[in-house]
């Protein structure tokens, strides 16, 4: 069975828990038990990350750039946080690894906030974007995922 990975980065485990205006009542843990029945619906494994740190993050886009070269991933669900806006590490990472699929998600419309959440490192790198559907923009980005996959 291939895998997939969503991967979440910085205060993203804060998720549900403060802002809901902004970010929804949804929790970190319901989003990846709604990603990995998802992913199986579809007959994928998938696997979920979250961390706060970049220096993770790159590994684990190194890591699962190895996987789907082996043809045992298909791809990345990913949000950056704020590192979407700063991260030119991770921009590297994903353009790096070769040609992994990586669709780009955030839970608000970046565009109709602050001016700096308007420029995203990681835009360029990835494969698609999904923006301002609230965490049901995750499984949007998962069915895009597989689409291009051929699932
Ligand atoms: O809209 C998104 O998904 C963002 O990637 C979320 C980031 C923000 O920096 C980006 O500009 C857009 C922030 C994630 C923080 O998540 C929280 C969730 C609940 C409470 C506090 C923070």
């Amino acid at each position: 069975m291939k895998k997939v990975l969503l991967l979440n980065g910085p205060n993203l485990n804060l998720l549900g828990t403060r802002e809901p205006a902004t970010y929804g009542s949804t929790t970190l843990a319901d989003v990846e038990a709604m990603f990995t029945a998802e992913a199986a619906r579809l007959g994928l494994a998938a696997e979920c990350f979250q961390s706060n740190h970049e220096g993770a993050l790159v590994d684990k886009i190194h890591e699962t750039g190895r996987a789907f070269a082996a043809g045992e991933s298909i791809g990345v669900v990913f949000n950056p946080g704020a590192y979407t806006h700063t991260s030119v590490a991770l921009h590297d990472a994903i353009k790096g690894v070769g040609n992994l699929p990586v669709i780009e998600t955030h839970i608000s419309n970046v565009h109709q906030r602050e001016a700096f959440r308007h420029h995203s490192y990681i835009s360029p790198a990835a494969a698609g974007i999904v923006v301002g559907f609230g965490t049901d923009g995750y499984r949007l980005a998962l069915l895009g995922l597989a689409r291009k996959a051929g699932l």
